[in-house]
């Protein structure tokens, strides 16, 4: 170990450990802007973690430089003080000063970081550094605006290590420097995912999320729409965080109610089709089981995940699932069974859903996903937009009352709800397909082994008749790579895989509350697990009586005719 001081306190630290991790240990927080210590990215690039070190000329930059024996670290010297409000003075300079309109107003880490190094005013003329405002909008679902960057290189990170798809690179070099697409595509143009995992990283307001908040507004208003609304897995699980409540909250209840007063005129489920995904999709693969489909076969839920395998492995497009999405599934039932169910002409039916994700909106916009003869989904908000929705209404949500969905598409099952968590689709589909398979119940519903925050999650259930079904779960693109590249190359040994793009899977969704880490990712898989196991009636997806009403009533079977006319879709290279 390593012993040192911080202004003046003795600390020991391990071997390796940064001045920063010294600092805490002394109980000191040093502001930073770019260091990101959840996914080791600490580039020492900002210059905001400055400290002194007796007998060092310059000031060394504390989330990168390693603790030495000896060292007498000084974080809140003179000097360093002055250098810090100079440099956040510096990066202000440049930035362009719309705080009160920015969509991280209040939670914008350059607001947060130049409150903490007391800056009270600006030394430098802006107009000297003022950049090209460049706002991409290309994209259906992400945002970028140039001037805000201030090349904490975040996303690179994220976009490049983690994801694997390098839509974003570091670009130009001294004042010029940014972070951009090659060649400065716009970002529509470029093989980015729509992931939104950059968006998750920016501390500031360079990347977000495309609002779509006052198209539904505009609906919700329009006498003439019946607007439904279907909430995905996770915004249960982390709305409250918006609202001040602690990560992990499970507000189910008061999220329906937030939305009835909204005026939505239905309050349904995403769930109910995730349940349904579940038959669909357990079906599938006992069929291409038997008859010697492609195997393994992968979920296609999550759209930032087919895009990625449509640009990078095109040639294993026919080993995913070709269900369609839960999303996608809910607006092809909306505007045609629930249309027919109601009385309502399905062109007046207006369909909004609330996703974690903003790949859902370029999902809801792919040319294939008007199946009911209307564009099925026709407007995607992140939990994000949402939220904004409910302050704007006045809407008190910590102290809304619990409240229930409407029928006949709102009601679920404990397996459709932790699809939102990594290793969620997998385990609901295994509790399903064992059922169908042996006529009977798994004793443990609950599959561990696919649970937790492990890159690739590996099992083996033993399934009556088929004997030990292999499965795999990945999350974020990097771990998924790792699957399909044993696919490739013929030594794939799995008969399903479970694929979702995001690290920890939707509840960490690029367009969930930020600030989100490991540590919340947990806390919100947990809410969706007590959903699950202490909340839920059921727990597996053949016992959800709106999904049996849906097949006596209008599927009539799975796999059949309407379903594939509605579920169901297939990729193309
Ligand atoms: Fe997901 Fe899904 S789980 S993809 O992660 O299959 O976004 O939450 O809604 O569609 O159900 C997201 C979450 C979500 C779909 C479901």
């Amino acid at each position: 170990s390593i012993n040192l001081t911080v202004n003046n306190i003795d600390v020991e630290v391990e071997a390796g450990a940064t001045l920063y991790q010294a600092a805490q240990k002394a109980g000191v927080n040093i502001p930073t802007l770019c260091a990101w210590f959840d996914k080791d990215h600490t580039p020492g690039a900002c210059r905001v973690c400055v400290v002194e070190v007796e007998g060092m000329p310059s000031l060394a930059a504390s989330c990168a430089y390693p603790a030495q024996n000896g060292m007498k670290v000084f974080t809140n010297s003179d000097k360093v003080r002055q250098a810090r409000k100079m440099i956040v003075e510096l990066i202000l300079a440049s930035h362009p000063q719309e705080c009160n309109f920015c969509v991280r107003n209040g939670n914008c880490e350059l607001q947060k970081v130049a409150e903490m190094v007391g800056v009270k005013n600006i030394r430098y003329d802006s107009e000297e550094f003022d950049r090209d405002r460049e706002l991409d909008t290309s994209s259906p679902a992400i945002v970028r605006d140039s001037s805000k960057c201030i090349n904490c290189r975040r996303c690179v990170t994220v976009c490049e290590s983690i994801q694997t798809v390098a839509a974003l690179s570091p670009m130009n070099r001294g004042y010029e420097s940014t972070v951009s697409p090659a060649f400065n595509l716009p970002l529509n143009e470029t093989n980015c995912v729509n992931c939104g995992q950059c968006v998750m990283a920016c501390p500031v307001g360079a990347l977000y999320e495309k609002d779509q908040v006052d198209e539904v507004w505009k609906a919700l208003q329009d006498p003439t729409r019946h607007v439904v609304v279907q909430e995905a897995p996770a915004i249960r699980a982390a709305l409250g965080e918006e609202f001040g409540m602690p990560p992990g909250s499970l507000v189910t209840g008061k999220m329906i109610a937030a939305l009835r007063r909204l005026g939505f005129d239905k309050v349904f489920d995403t769930n109910f089709t995730a349940d349904l995904t579940i038959i669909e999709e357990g079906n599938e693969l006992l069929k291409r089981v038997k008859e010697g489909g492609t195997l393994p076969m992968i979920t296609s839920c999550s759209p930032g995940w087919i895009k990625f395998c449509e640009h990078f492995y095109p040639d294993l497009l026919g080993h995913l699932s070709t269900c369609k999405s839960p999303q996608q599934m809910f607006g092809a039932l909306a505007k045609t069974y629930y249309a027919q169910v109601s009385g309502i002409d399905p062109a007046n039916i207006f369909s909004v859903s609330i996703m974690p994700c903003t790949a859902k909106k370029y999902e809801a916009q792919r040319p294939e996903m008007k199946s009911s003869g209307y564009q099925d989904v026709d407007v995607v908000l992140t939990t994000r937009e949402l939220a904004r929705m409910i302050k704007e209404a006045g809407i008190d949500f910590v102290n809304l009352p619990d409240e229930k969905y409407d029928d006949p598409m709102g009601e679920y099952t404990g397996a459709a709800t932790i699809f939102g968590a990594t290793g969620g689709v997998m385990e609901a589909a295994l509790r399903t397909v064992y059922a169908v398979v042996t006529g009977e119940e798994l004793s443990d519903l609950n599959i561990m082994p696919v649970r937790g925050l492990e890159g690739v999650k590996a099992a083996a259930v033993p399934v009556g008749a088929l004997g030990d079904v292999k499965v795999a779960v990945a999350h974020g693109l990097g771990n998924a790579r790792k699957l399909l590249d044993e696919i490739r190359a013929g030594k794939s040994e799995y008969a399903f895989i479970e694929v979702m793009c995001c690290p920890g899977g939707c509840v960490a969704g690029g367009g969930e509350p930020i600030p989100t880490t490991d540590e919340i990712r947990m806390l919100r898989a947990g809410a969706l697990y007590r959903d699950d196991g202490e909340v839920q009636q059921y727990r597996q997806s053949h016992q959800s009586p709106p999904v049996k009403a849906v097949y006596e009533k209008f599927l009539k079977e799975p796999l059949g005719h309407k379903s594939h006319e509605l579920l169901h879709t297939h990729y193309v290279q």
